[in-house]
């Protein structure tokens, strides 16, 4: 080829490859910062594959900046040191909407104001990051440090994607530095640490600690490999150029030049808008995918902010309101196991009871045996606890620095703890289970599944009474309930169940009779199968005989359901025991059948109902399940054939349609009544006992 020719083709290969750096950085942004990818990942990897195809062939047109060059360069025995031109600031803490008004009240009287425009941040729990930009182009990128000093860590941040090497952007400063924190999304953090666990790798401890590890790696490549991201918050200085007056201008400038900045930041005039903010976020942060553990509050305008300065290294002009910790460390005295009502073994921590956001935790869940490996718990370990909003609270992992070698590494038990029968495993599962269904164990937990909410629904069969009947003999499995009231007199005997309480319990023995078929199918506590799966066999046999008699076959024929589920009905009936019971439940003159006809009857039937916003006493699930239960029909949108639409907290645009259709509109507690007035039970215990009885009070003004 003629050198006019070769020097063509260079010259087209290096506008490509120019152009080709404009898309990728313009397809990244699109799908780190702002999560709207345009194009498909095989589109975003065929222009990759083309640059590097052309920067292979022509070395000396890769430019530092280039995509390809994300992840460059050997390991670094240790990281230089940048000096911070401005110090990075750290943040005196509030821990109550309390501390936010003095705070306020301070900052109004330094102002001599008394209003000002405040801008709320959720407080990213990551590593906090200095970027500095000369010519438009990432340089260098450094860790907070002691605020004065940090790491240079450039190579590792320009692995994260969502952090832009290069702005294209016009009117740039020449040179400006901008602060944020880089952080490991909790889905990440589990992945990551599942890989680990399976590669026989210690555990990162929490997404923070695992983030500030993954940006110091000494190795870019391992870096690349972590999910990590950034969200920046703060312009630290800038040579050239105009800034904004207020920082909420700053955040949307910092947006359009393409970094990632936090979509819920606020903006607020008065300061109880600011605290019903924080304590808004303070239970809803389950709900965000990265974990934050405060909100930083900033004065908005940067005059005030210079006119407020700082106190030693904390300006005057932010402040961060804490949550209640939700983690906390106490000793894990020992590892119980318990038996659940299909014979699962259970492994449970027994704390030394420790405070955590306001509950007082004595009990956490170990989920099985792998679990307790993998995490590497041993009885006697410090271990760090963790409550995440009103779920059970669960052991995160040991304290090393606590160990003292005399903690014990958990075996499970080779006999049932209840029972003694030798343990069996299910192959290729984690589960252990007790074989022996005569286990009293299991019978206890049986009893208490038979007479729960959305099974038999008998109120005033606690953990206490449970174990009285199943000790006295009177009750061996829940079909023996509906003979108690041929021994009322040894019920008597029975403490704290006085006369009233015995008529109570017989009254409410007595109504489950008329539960419908799917509720008793569920009550019987078969493996495997759920509320909504014992819906669906009733539905589909309409008899507990059909049921019964059906094979496998028949049973894993119908649509959602697996052969696990039909194996585990089979086993279930072809015990005698189980047949038994079901004679007895028959003799009882228990329901054993399917309402007639299609549109099942119950209560409800008829009815069609929508619900909106947050209901306190059911979960949307469970409310439209009780719908359906009962013969109702649980709409998904308003439309004329709706009767009632149930309104709840932060009710959405259905309520605006129930108007346009003239629909009747009930709140939580008029839906309650509504189901109380026909007979529907809202769940097991005192709070639905309460219910029964007001419903009877309001039975009784009306006749
Ligand atoms: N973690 C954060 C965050 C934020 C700085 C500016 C002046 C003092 C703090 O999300 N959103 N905004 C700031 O603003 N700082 C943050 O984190 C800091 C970094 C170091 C200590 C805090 O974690």
């Amino acid at each position: 080829m003629t050198t006019q020719t070769e020097n063509r083709a260079y010259q087209r290969d290096k506008l490509r490859a120019e152009e080709l750096r404009s898309q990728i950085a313009y397809h990244e942004h699109r799908y780190f910062v702002l999560d709207q990818p345009e194009i498909s990942d095989a589109q975003f990897d065929a222009l990759m594959q083309e640059l590097r195809a052309i920067e292979a062939a022509h070395p000396e047109l890769i430019t530092p900046d280039s995509p390809t060059q994300r992840v460059s360069g050997t390991p670094v025995e240790t990281f230089g040191i940048v000096e911070h031109r401005v110090p990075l600031l750290s943040l005196a803490n509030a821990f109550s909407g309390d501390d936010l008004r003095a705070w306020h009240r301070r900052t109004s009287g330094l102002l001599e104001r008394e209003q000002f425009s405040m801008v709320c941040e959720p407080k990213i729990d990551g590593l906090a990051v200095a970027l500095v930009y000369e010519g438009g182009k990432l340089t260098t990128a450094a860790t907070r440090g002691d605020g004065m000093r940090g790491e240079n860590i450039t190579r590792n941040v320009r692995t994260i994607r969502s952090v832009p090497r290069a702005l294209d952007a016009a009117r740039l400063p020449a040179r400006f530095e901008v602060r944020g924190e880089i952080y490991m999304t909790k889905s990440g953090f589990e992945k990551l640490n599942f890989e680990r666990g399976e590669a026989g790798l210690p555990l990162f401890a929490s997404p923070r600690n695992s983030a500030a590890g993954s940006v110091r790696q000494l190795d870019p490549k391992v870096t690349a490999s972590r999910p990590l991201d950034a969200f920046l918050y703060q312009l630290g200085w800038q040579e050239g150029g105009t800034t904004p007056a207020t920082h909420h201008e700053v955040l949307g400038w910092l947006s359009a030049l393409g970094f990632r900045v936090n979509p819920q930041i606020r903006r607020f005039e008065s300061i109880d808008e600011v605290v019903a903010f924080c304590e808004g976020w303070t239970g809803r942060r389950e709900t965000l995918d990265y974990e934050i553990d405060g909100i930083v509050i900033k004065v908005d305008a940067l005059a005030y902010q210079r006119q407020l300065g700082a106190v030693g290294r904390e300006p005057r002009w932010a402040i961060a309101y804490k949550f209640p910790p939700t983690q906390a460390t106490t000793k894990l005295l020992r590892i119980d196991v318990n038996v659940g009502r299909t014979g699962s073994l259970n492994p449970f921590a027994v704390l030394e009871p420790v405070k955590i956001a306001g509950a007082t935790v004595s009990l956490a869940t170990l989920h099985n045996e792998d679990d307790i490996r993998r995490k590497d718990i041993r009885a006697g370990d410090t271990v760090i606890v963790q409550r995440a909003g009103d779920v059970i609270p669960q052991v995160v992992g040991p304290v090393l620095s606590k160990r003292t070698g005399k903690e014990r590494t958990f075996r499970m038990p080779k006999t049932c703890p209840a029972c003694k029968t030798p343990v069996a495993r299910v192959e290729g599962e984690a589960m252990y289970y007790c074989p022996n269904r005569q286990c009293p164990a299991q019978r206890f937990r049986l009893l208490e599944h038979f007479v729960g909410r959305g099974a038999m629904d008998i109120d005033g069969i606690g953990e206490s009474l449970a174990h009285q009947l199943m000790r006295a003999g009177l009750v061996r499995d829940g079909a023996d309930l509906y003979r108690l009231h041929e021994h009322r007199d040894e019920l008597l005997q029975l403490e704290r169940l006085a006369q009233k309480s015995v008529d109570r319990l017989l009254a409410s023995i007595e109504a489950s009779k008329q539960r419908p078929l799917a509720q008793v199918v569920f009550a019987l506590g078969i493996r495997h199968v759920g509320g909504e799966m014992a819906s669906l066999l009733a539905n589909h046999f309409g008899g507990m005989q059909a049921l019964m008699d059906a094979s496998a076959a028949e049973i894993s024929a119908i649509g959602g359901v697996g052969m696990t589920i039909a194996e585990s009905v089979r086993a279930f009936f072809s015990l005698d025991e189980n047949r038994r019971i079901i004679e007895k439940l028959r003799a009882a003159g228990v329901n054993l059948r399917e309402e007639s006809g299609g549109a099942r009857e119950g209560s409800l039937s008829g009815m069609t109902f929508v619900i909106t916003g947050h209901l306190e006493r059911l979960s949307r699930d469970a409310a439209e399940a009780l719908i359906k239960r009962n013969g109702g029909t649980a709409g998904s949108s308003v439309t004329k054939k709706t009767t009632y639409l149930v309104v709840g907290s932060e009710p959405g645009s259905k309520l605006a349609k129930a108007q346009q259709w003239g629909t009747e509109v009930l709140d939580e507690p008029a839906f309650v009544a509504l189901l109380e007035d026909r007979g529907v039970a809202l769940g097991q215990g005192r709070d639905a006992e309460d219910a029964r009885t007001r419903a009877a009070d309001r039975r009784d003004r009306r006749e």
